[in-house]
């Protein structure tokens, strides 16, 4: 029986050497409490891709609706129809909100939200298309997987037509929500009712095969094992394969009040940090990883740029799904307060724009540069 102390040399070589981590593989990961060795191997491949960089992104996030048809477990936000919560933007307020995104100089709009029993596709067309009308510059990135495949069913069209829809409307690329664990043992007990795994990945290839680019998420620290993250991972990991089409993973640690599942508590600062690790670790053909500071905390997302994330998203403002569920962190980080985080972690902090170009900016007026390409990727060993 191989020692925890030789499973972990084995797989360092392996890193060293650029070769692929099998799933045996990222079990011994999991299985591991050496928190160093996972810190400095992720690292390595951190750097060897990124090199010292840490970016960010000046961005404003809309939930145009919290009414939403599906009941997943973990969700803190969504709403009923006839729930004093409940609320639906008008075109007024979101164009409101991209004018004010656009006037702090925000390169980025994420949109994300309910699918509401009553509103058609054309709505979700009109935000983006609103969007674009108030703010022209500001990249869309709209809609998970999810959300892609109701439209789908309430407008009867192949994902790739509404796909195409909304790129005509504007839409500049897909964010990375909706994956939750795609591993059916868990898929099925927390959100059972929504896409399938088969049905999120459908909607990023096709994504991908029209030219645009998305990102890939994971709600962790939940009821899941570490077998249905590391099956997740490589599951990312073989589409990424097929398509090249996935710029950013995001780990996203469970936030429990107002779920649910409220009697679970939140992930501890170790095992973020192990997740983080691990899945720069699998998922060694995704450019970028992602310490989203609203969900990890600042704190935990500044030191995570030790642990194989080069990226820690950006200013964010009114974010709800995550403060709805208990989130303690501040709604707004300011670009000064993000590049003192990043500089504190000894990175060079870099503003990118969504697709990760590099920007240049004189305060609000802002032009995107050359892309940050991440050239190491090729060498990844098959
Ligand atoms: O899909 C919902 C998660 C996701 C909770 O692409 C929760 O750049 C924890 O995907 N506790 C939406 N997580 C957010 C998202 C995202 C965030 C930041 C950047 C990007 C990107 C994407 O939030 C949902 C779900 O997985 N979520 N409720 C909760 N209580």
């Amino acid at each position: 029986m191989p020692t925890e102390a030789s499973r972990l040399n084995a797989i360092r070589e392996k890193v060293e050497a650029g070769q692929r981590l099998s799933f045996d593989d990222g079990i011994a990961l999991e299985e591991s409490n050496d928190l160093f060795a996972l810190g400095t191997m992720a690292n390595l491949v951190r750097e060897r891709y990124n090199g010292n960089f840490g970016y960010y992104n000046v961005n404003t996030h809309i939930n145009p609706t919290n009414v939403c048809v599906y009941k997943c477990d973990f969700c803190a936000f969504r709403a009923d129809l006839d729930d004093p919560r409940a609320y639906t933007m008008d075109e007024g307020q979101i164009k409101e909100r991209a004018a004010q995104a656009h006037g702090r100089g925000a390169t980025e709009l994420h949109i994300v939200g309910g699918l509401h029993h009553k509103l058609p596709f054309q709505y979700y067309v009109d935000v983006v298309r609103w969007v674009k009308e108030a703010a022209p510059e500001i990249h869309v990135k709209a809609y998970t997987g999810v959300e892609v495949e109701w439209f789908a069913k309430i407008d009867r069209k192949p994902i790739r037509d509404i796909l195409q829809t909304l790129l005509d409307a504007g839409l500049g690329s897909l964010p990375g929500g909706g994956a939750e664990i795609f591993h059916p043992e868990v898929r099925e007990q927390i959100c059972g009712a929504k896409a399938s795994t088969a049905t999120w990945l459908e909607v990023h290839r096709t994504a991908h095969q029209l030219g645009l680019h998305s990102n890939a998420t994971m709600l962790y620290g939940h009821i899941e094992k570490p077998l249905h993250r590391i099956d997740h991972l490589i599951r990312l990991r073989e589409l990424q394969d097929e398509t090249g089409g996935f710029q950013t993973f995001i780990p996203l640690a469970f936030h429990p009040d107002n779920s649910r599942m409220d009697e679970i508590p939140k992930p501890s600062g170790v095992m973020d940090l192990k997740v983080m690790a691990i899945s720069r670790l699998m998922l060694d053909n995704f450019p970028h990883i992602k310490a989203y500071w609203v969900m990890l905390g600042i704190k935990t997302a500044q030191v995570a740029l030790a642990f194989g994330a080069d990226d820690i998203d950006g200013t964010v403002v009114h974010e709800k799904i995550y403060h709805d569920a208990g989130a303690e962190t501040p709604q707004e980080c300011t670009v000064a307060e993000i590049r003192r985080l990043i500089t504190e972690a000894g990175r060079v902090p870099v503003e990118r724009d969504t697709l990760y170009h590099r920007v240049e900016r004189d305060g609000a007026a802002w032009t995107s540069r050359e892309h940050i390409d991440v050239p190491t990727l090729a060498l990844v060993a098959r």
